[in-house]
């Protein structure tokens, strides 16, 4: 017998795939539903792929080809997330072009995914850092630009002193850089941002409309946008005239508990407060310490408030009393109106502050179970309860009182209703090179002039120095020096890049159309295909690319580009590739190398253990013995087939008639029905591998004398249901058992029904309380049936030979017994 060889057969295969354009996308086959499988496209490290890329695109081409098998026409495309610092770095530390490097990684990851088996259509292949595709990237830019979306802003930006760039408040995390872990300090720049706050509501409204999402995903996004509703409420400052401080607060049924205002160091009205004041000086230095503080090391729970009093003093709005002005690190100005008024009784930051600097402390609310309120506040109250202290709304529930109070603020002018967002402007501009430059240059007499479409793309120069400090484009005289599109005169071009998430957030419909020189896709084919209906890829980009994505197709959507609002019919969260119990990870050591694994055992074998050893969305243990298992399973599918091989060549019918013949029937169509529930509605793909190895071990139970046609059935039908998970050696065999077309090409198999429900049961026949025989009856057959069904056997009447039966006890589905003398 002919040994299983997957390091002959996979690559065989593969050759043939793609000479034959195998998964080349159907166009122009409107009669067919669509299907649009994707994974998240790889960055191109040099390291290749590794498992976690392994465990994304197998799932994703199990859903592609099991979709295919269903009658859809399926796009499955892949490409590389091109862009970002790794080739930059590559370039300051090893001299080498970031462009040469960045391409051979791509021909690196390529050839891995050929190697896994994966059924993408390469006539797709997008690569962000292409010309092709970053000129593309720059007309959405403009066409942000156009729609208001993109602005340019002088901000108090996240700063990471050792990449030398800017960071989105998404790339900061502890206080620190996301790619190299140094602490991040604020610094102001000219940066360029795009408006996404425009679309918090939508945003956040539309994910009701994605049912398909894991509810966990959707809150995560939700609490990233953050929308809170509150009211702004005006406090005057009586020293400065009719001048007003105006807070943000989602409590105004603590108003009456206010005891002190805190503007936030950056709050512009600061100046004018502290002007002329013995303490000025000291102010200012507190406000430029807080200053280079991080935001996190300015609000995290457990961190030290720190504040100053101004000296001013503010006006409650209905009490008119006179309360002081402070400044403090915990009030943010870039969140409501970098104001908030102080409820120390109520608010927890606000409490350790007053206890730190021994502000007064107001009680307003009072449990509902309590006499009186305590005078001496031990601890925070921020539960509900009934007001005190606060003039006509005393002994009003304090919920009622949120509207209430604000309604009275609002009635008499010193407040409004207003809802705040935590989300921000989107900040894209780098100081990079390896990036999309962004297509505007800065004339002296035209100022900010946006590089007319027919010009770009603005192509990134190659005579740059990269040395590590600033920008390297700033280092290129021929890309900084140019004309003024508006009036001729001569003009600088800008030098920052943009965040590679811009890249990555319309991908997916360049995939549509990638060869489109015009435009970045064309709207009919964009339509064909969108929304994805099947998104694969890690949690980590559950927040930032998601959100990023979606607001780009609600974008497109509103210029009329793109009848979709949202991009992701169903977003599926990867799980986690571990080993002994932790991630895999260089620093421990433990990482197992995807290509390894296919020298040893072959892409089939490495796939089938990905897919069965875990539930998609859980963690994965990787281990060996559970790769030799699966090495083994396939290797009992290919002994099954040489072992028949006969009987593939006159092929008889199926006759399931006699029991051996009929329960393998039934195991088959149960198995099918299975299976295909498993990968369509539950997208739970290790218990579907685990029904086909039942029905593996039915095969091989099966008595040699059986009906062959019924035989024959089953395997054919196994190597159809195995094929999307193990697509060489399913090719391979289907080829063995005579046909001349693709597995891959069959249409999915439908079980029979019928077939389903079981018919016959086994019983036992006791004679007085003995088991003599075993008997089959019809599943259907009532108690006098069955009765007479078993005294009506051959072999029942033999054993009943000169005896007079007294009595005949059935107890259906199980037995029955005789009782005879
Ligand atoms: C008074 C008050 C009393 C507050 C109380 C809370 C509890 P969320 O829910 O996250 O939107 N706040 C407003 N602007 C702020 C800023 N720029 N920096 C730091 N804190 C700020 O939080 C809204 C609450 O956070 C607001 O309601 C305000 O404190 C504070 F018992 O006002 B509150
Ligand atoms: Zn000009």
């Amino acid at each position: 017998m002919k040994p299983y060889t997957p390091q002959e057969i996979e690559p065989k295969w593969q050759k043939i795939w793609n000479d034959r354009n195998a998964y080349k996308t159907p166009e122009n086959e409107n009669d067919r539903p669509k299907f649009y499988a994707l994974e998240m496209f790889p960055y191109p490290s040099g390291e290749g792929l590794h498992m976690g890329h392994v465990r994304n695109y197998s799932m994703g081409d199990l859903v592609a080809r099991f979709k295919r098998m269903r009658g859809y026409k399926v796009l499955h495309p892949i490409g590389a997330d091109a862009f970002g610092m790794p080739a930059e770095n590559a370039a300051i530390q090893r001299g080498v072009n970031p462009r040469e490097w960045t391409l051979s990684n791509m021909q690196k990851i390529k050839e891995e995914q050929v190697r896994l088996g994966l059924s993408y259509d390469w006539n797709r292949y997008v690569g962000t850092c292409t010309p092709e595709y970053y000129r593309a990237t720059q007309w959405l830019f403009l066409l942000c630009y156009e729609r208001g979306l993109a602005y340019r802003k002088k901000g108090s930006v996240n700063w990471c002193p050792d990449c030398q760039t800017v960071l989105a408040n998404e790339q900061v995390e502890d206080g620190k850089c996301w790619r190299c872990d140094s602490v991040v300090v604020k610094k102001d720049l000219e940066q360029w941002f795009l408006r996404i706050t425009d679309y918090a509501d939508r945003l956040l409204e539309d994910l009701d409309d994605l049912p398909k999402w894991p509810e966990q995903v959707k809150t995560m996004q939700r609490n990233w946008i953050g929308r809170s509703e509150g009211a702004e409420v005006a406090f005057s400052i009586p020293e400065l005239g009719d001048e007003e401080v105006t807070v943000f607060t989602t409590r105004p049924d603590t108003l009456y508990g206010v005891t002190y205002i805190v503007l936030a160091p950056e709050h512009p009205k600061v100046e004018q407060l502290i002007h002329g004041k013995p303490h000025e000086e000291k102010v200012r230095s507190f406000i430029e310490k807080v200053r280079n503080q991080s935001e996190l090391s300015r609000t995290g729970a457990d961190v030290e408030k720190l504040g100053m009093d101004t000296g001013a003093k503010a006006k409650h709005p209905l009490t008119g009393e006179e309360i002081p002005i402070w400044v403090a690190n915990y009030v943010l100005m870039d969140y409501g109106t970098g104001a908030v008024m102080g409820v120390p009784a109520h608010d927890e930051r606000d409490f350790q502050f007053a206890k730190t600097y021994d502000l007064p402390i107001q009680i307003v609310i009072q449990p509902h179970d309590e006499e009186s309120p305590s005078s001496d506040m031990e601890a925070v109250y921020t539960g509900e309860g009934v007001l005190v202290n606060s003039g006509p709304f005393d002994g009003m529930d304090n919920r009622t009182a949120i509207g209430a109070v604000a309604d009275r603020l609002v009635e008499e002018g010193n407040g409004k209703k207003t809802v705040t967002y935590r989300l921000r402007d989107w900040l894209i501009s780098r100081q990079r090179y390896w990036g999309c430059p962004i297509p505007i240059v800065y004339c002296d007499s035209c100022g900010i002039v946006p590089v007319p479409a027919e010009e770009l793309p603005v192509t990134l120069p190659e005579d740059v120095v990269f040395d590590g400090k600033s920008n390297p484009l700033t280092t290129s005289e021929s890309f900084v020096t140019c004309t003024c599109p508006s009036c001729g005169g001569e003009a600088r071009r800008e030098t920052d890049t943009m965040d590679t998430f811009v890249d990555s957030s319309w991908y997916f419909l360049r995939y549509t159309d990638p060869h489109n020189t015009e435009k970045p896709f064309d709207a009919e084919k964009a339509d064909e295909w969108m929304p994805v209906n099947h998104y694969i890829g890690g949690i980590e980009h559950a927040v930032l690319h998601l959100l990023y994505a979606r607001f780009f197709t609600k974008v497109l959507h509103d210029a009329g580009m793109l009848k979709a609002t949202e991009p992701f019919e169903q977003y599926f969260p990867l799980g986690m590739v571990l080993k002994n119990g932790s991630k895999m990870s260089k620093s421990k050591g433990n990482v197992v190398s995807p290509m390894d694994i296919i020298d040893r055992y072959g892409a089939d074998t490495a796939r089938l253990f990905i897919l069965f050893a875990a539930p998609p969305e859980g963690e994965l243990d990787w281990n060996d013995s559970g790769v030799e298992g699966s090495h083994r399973f396939l290797n009992r599918i290919w002994r099954m087939v040489q072992l028949n091989q006969e009987l593939f060549q006159n092929r008889p019918d199926p006759k399931p008639e006699e029991k051996a013949s009929k329960e393998l029937y039934r195991l088959l169509h149960r198995t099918i029905k299975k299976v295909t529930e498993d990968i369509e509605d539950r997208l739970q793909f290790n218990t579907a591998v685990s029904a086909i190895m039942q029905l593996v071990n039915g095969i091989n139970a099966y008595p040699q004398d059986a009906d062959r046609g019924t035989l024959v059935e089953a395997i054919e039908k196994t190597v159809i249901l195995l094929a999307p998970f193990v697509p060489h050696l399913t090719e391979e065999l289907w080829q063995q058992m005579g046909y001349q077309t693709s597995v891959h090409e069959q249409p999915w198999p439908q079980y029979d029904e019928t077939a389903l429900v079981q018919n016959e049961w086994e019983i036992v026949v006791q004679i007085n309380g003995k088991v003599r025989h075993k008997s089959t009856v019809s599943a259907q057959a009532d108690r006098e049936e069955v009765e007479r069904q078993v005294m009506a056997e051959e072999k029942v009447k033999q054993l009943l030979e000169g005896k007079t039966v007294r009595k005949v006890i059935v107890v259906p589905g199980k037995l029955v017994n005789i009782v005879a003398k």
